[in-house]
């Protein structure tokens, strides 16, 4: 399991979004996502490009976080 941050999210709108950009990169899946601490984590069986994630959160218009 991973879990990243998640710049950026203030309602559950912003969580379905997040949830829905990580959960269409291939190979993640249970993706789940945290409003309050602002993270996101997920499982992954194949190695994941952390720069894939980066572009499919800004492309949602959220920030990957530092960790
Ligand atoms: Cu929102």
């Amino acid at each position: 399991m991973k879990t990243i941050r998640i710049l950026g999210m203030s309602c559950q709108h912003c969580v379905t979004s997040v949830l829905e950009a990580l959960s269409s990169i291939k190979g993640i899946h249970d993706v789940r996502v945290d409003l309050e601490k602002g993270t996101a984590t997920f499982e992954h069986n194949v190695p994941v490009d952390l720069e894939i994630i980066k572009q499919h959160i800004e492309d949602a218009g959220y920030e990957l976080g530092q960790e």
